[in-house]
């Protein structure tokens, strides 16, 4: 209904109210009436979280005219935009991006010391939301951080876990999980909209009816249902007045769970019918790269995606829109092939629920998905066997197989009854179980497949999907990943920030590329001792946040060499314990003396999946090195391994910015890209890495002098896997690979019991799938250079300079711009 007289002329009854910058004095004001008024406290009664409740509540304020505004606009334009749709959100901390994007920080710090309270601390108390695994998770949160700043539109579509990634504790070595509660304290940022909820069905049957028309249709009787509740989030844009949403679910239980309860008179059984259906949102499925094939994934896969397209198809859409002119308004970005089943999804709603014929609504689907490929391991890619997903959703396995029968047609059409060729595209795998490839499905579903680097899209197309490739000309592409320099520059490294604007002005955070002018300031002296005291300062920041979270210490005069990244044997963070254990055996043979050792502090940070039983025992193998090498008094305290568990977003926004040396060693051809990489080159560590994902790119950028290369190359390493790899040979041949791996098995860093890391000494020796003792020689070799390099310290400040300027490609923006020139076809908008 339209407001009238004082209400519809009333601030509060506009939209518009909040939305210039406050004054010091406007936010205290505001600041306290969130505390009175939404805590229920008076400041001096109030807790540290009570102050970043009101405080992020009342940073909300400011951004609430400018979501609105948004969201008008995107009604009355309707442009065509982004569906992001991603089963993960590794989002990190919100309240210092929503303060930098609304130009806040220093009139809340300034309004908050009036009150006597330190807006680090308040900082500090904020749990953030880990709703994602790793690179995958985070890509999709610095892509739409992007979208925003560009002012493109986009909604990002997912699920609310109430359990994020798990929390992280060691007990003596080995990793044990604790479930991340990050709602417990409260959720400021989110906006629940129970009222639109909507109703997800699964299970049942499928039956043929006849319309009014006359005409046969198949129609979906359901077994059972859920309601997706939305969770409203605001994705701000950095000072340009856009705030773009991100939307997650949330699974509830429906009335019709209730009505078991009242009818039954069984209340246990009908309690757990509710946390049945609850449970589909309940937590994140904590595999990174290597899912399981569990039921509830898959139900939480169909449970967001049709709530998505549901919403998209009925609330963001004008009433009367003609569903042919869909591809102009909207395309499905599919982010991996979690969000695959979207595909028949989207076809059902359009033939069965609104009536278009099969060719027609084909057409549409066709134009409106795009696909992210982002790995090559083959256990990496999900299948669903027909059995489960038959059971879970009946109607959309026969869309799948009308869709694989016209697709097979075409094949035939082309290449004729080449049966080897139709079994190998066919979307259904027979074997070992009749199963559905869901990159199949996308590939032939999807206007574009993009792979995530360069390297990564050609063997994509090489070696995964050929037969695609030869099929669809044109159809594959690349956008290499990109990182948010407001978040991993801006944000993590103010100090380096600093230097930058100091230098070329500012510009550089909307447009990375300007960073180019740093280029000459690698020459100017004065600038690289500056640059080098940003970095100590960030190795002590990182020491004052090590020492109260774990009680580590970090030396400002060690280099700093850092490996971060989920634990996978493919990305070999044993490799780079071999180095550590042979620099250790050299020190303690005598080979060397501990006082001609490079000092250097290494850090892991890691999680295992909880079921990936290789991945624990080397995480029990990395703090086990750690205890001895640290406690060995003939070290001299010029080697420490520390590794902080519970490695996350906020964390990476304190390590990196304090690292000298970044580990991107992963088999050449096993990392689809690696996004730490990029992180880490822009805050000026230097790179040691294999010719692998986006090392590829970096090392073109910065320059091969400025980059430590080493490793077999990606056809290397599949020339020696079909010669046939033979580990121990390697063993056998080299005199220092023997002695670090002899010592592990000595017991050296097992109490002297020799069985405890038996298994992965074992795994090393005689399988070593991602050929560690291969490249070992290759690697020590390369980390002589670093140490030559790094006593050079004029000539190591400049290559760190130099990756610097030279980053500004790995901006998500261009990542965006890519995105949008080569596949969504969506120009910035109002
Ligand atoms: N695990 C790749 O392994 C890549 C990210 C984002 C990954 C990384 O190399 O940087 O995606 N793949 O593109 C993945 O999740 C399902 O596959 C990752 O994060």
């Amino acid at each position: 209904p339209a407001s009238t007289g004082l209400v519809a002329t009333h601030p509060l009854a506009l939209a518009t109210v909040n939305s210039p910058p406050a004054s010091v004095d406007g936010f205290v004001r505001e600041f306290l009436r969130e505390l009175n008024f939404g805590q229920g406290v008076s400041l001096q009664g109030s807790t540290v979280n009570d102050q970043y409740l009101a405080l992020a509540r009342t940073v909300r304020h400011y951004l609430m005219a400018r979501w609105s505004e948004t969201l008008r606009r995107q009604r009355e334009t309707q442009a065509k935009g982004v569906a992001y749709l991603s089963a993960e959100y590794l989002l990190g901390r919100q309240l210092g991006n929503a303060l930098l994007a609304t130009d806040l920080t220093d009139i809340v710090g300034e309004g908050l010391a009036q009150c006597g309270i330190d807006l680090a601390d308040l900082r500090a108390q904020e749990v953030e939301p880990g709703l994602g695994n790793g690179g995958l998770g985070r890509l999709a949160a610095c892509f739409i951080d992007s979208l925003a700043t560009m002012s493109v539109p986009c909604i990002g579509y997912g699920i609310r876990y109430e359990y994020g990634i798990f929390r992280q504790t060691f007990v003596e070595g080995r990793q044990v999980e604790q479930p991340d509660s990050w709602l417990a304290l409260g959720a400021p940022w989110e906006f629940p909209h129970p009222e639109n909820a909507r109703l997800i069905s699964f299970g049942g049957s499928v039956e043929t009816t006849t319309d009014e028309a006359g005409v046969e249709r198949r129609r979906w009787i359901p077994a059972w249902d859920v309601n997706a509740v939305p969770y409203n989030y605001m994705v701000p844009g950095y000072q340009n007045g856009r705030v773009n949403t991100l939307r997650l679910w949330r699974a509830q239980a429906t009335d019709a769970f209730d009505l078991k309860i009242f009818n039954s008179g069984d209340y246990e059984e009908a309690v757990r019918a509710q946390t049945f259906a609850e449970n589909i949102s309940k937590v994140l499925y904590p595999e990174d790269s290597t899912p399981q094939g569990k039921e509830l994934r898959l139900q939480q896969q169909y449970f967001f995606v049709a709530a998505s397209i549901g919403d998209f198809l009925d609330q963001q859409l004008p009433e009367d829109f003609d569903l042919t002119k869909l591809p102009e308004r909207i395309i499905f970005q599919l982010n991996d092939t979690h969000p695959v089943i979207g595909v028949p999804e989207l076809m059902r709603v359009l033939v069965d629920e609104r009536g278009l014929e099969w060719d027609a609504a084909w057409a549409i689907t066709q134009k409106c998905f795009a696909y992210t490929c982002h790995t090559l391991l083959p256990e990496a890619l999900e299948v669903w066997s027909v059995d489960l997903l038959g059971k879970l959703l009946p109607r959309h396995l026969e869309i799948i197989y009308r869709i694989n029968d016209d697709f097979l047609a075409e094949v035939r059409e082309r290449f004729g009854d080449d049966e080897l060729r139709i079994r190998r595209m066919s979307i259904i795998a027979e074997h070992p179980e009749r199963s559905v490839r869901m990159a199949y499905l996308a590939t032939v579903a999807g206007s574009k497949v993009n792979g995530v680097a360069a390297l990564h899209s050609q063997l994509l197309r090489d070696k995964v999907l050929p037969d695609f490739d030869e099929f669809y000309p044109g159809k594959f592409t690349n956008v290499t990943n990109g990182i948010t320099p407001r978040r991993f520059l801006r944000l993590a490294n103010p100090a380096l920030s600093e230097l930058i604007t100091d230098a070329i002005g500012v510009g550089w955070l909307t447009d990375l590329e300007r960073l180019r002018g740093l280029e000459s300031y690698a020459e100017d002296e004065e600038f690289r001792e500056r640059f080098r005291d940003v970095k100590a300062a960030n190795k002590r920041r990182l020491d004052a946040v090590l020492r109260e979270r774990d009680g580590f210490t970090v030396h400002d005069d060690h280099l700093l060499d850092v490996m971060v990244k989920r634990l996978h044997e493919y990305k070999r963070q044993s490799l780079k314990l071999l180095h550590i254990v042979t620099t250790y055996d050299r020190i303690i043979s005598g080979e060397v003396a501990a006082a001609d050792v490079t000092p250097r502090t290494f850090i892991f940070g890691a999680k295992a999946a909880p079921g990936y039983k290789m991945a624990k025992e080397i995480i029990h193998l990395i703090n086990a090195v750690g205890s001895v090498v640290n406690a060995d008094p003939r070290v001299e305290d010029r080697l420490k391994v520390i590794f902080p568990p519970n490695y996350n977003v906020t964390l990476a926004e304190k390590v990196i910015p304090a690292a000298d040396l970044s580990e991107q060693i992963s088999l050449a051809g096993k990392e689809a890209s690696g996004t730490g990489n990029m992180k880490f080159a822009l805050n000026g560590a230097l790179t040691i890495g294999t010719d692998d994902g986006a090392n590829v790119e970096i090392r073109e950028l910065v320059g091969n002098d400025n980059f430590f290369l080493f490793g077999m190359l990606e056809p290397q390493v599949e020339e020696l896997q079909t010669r046939g790899y033979v580990p121990s040979s390697f063993y056998e041949a080299d005199a220092g690979l023997r002695r670090a791996i002899d010592l592990i098995s000595s017991g050296a860093f097992s109490g002297g019991d020799r069985s405890v890391f038996e298994p992965v000494v074992s795994n090393l020796l005689y399988e070593d799938r991602f050929m560690v003792l291969a490249d070992y020689a290759a690697y020590i070799e390369a980390q002589a250079r670093v140490d030559a390099a790094y006593s050079d310290v004029e000539g190591w400040t400049r290559s760190a300079i130099l990756n610097v300027a030279r980053s500004g490609f790995f901006s998500s923006d261009r990542s965006m711009r890519d995105y949008i020139e080569r596949i969504w076809g969506t120009p910035p908008s109002i």
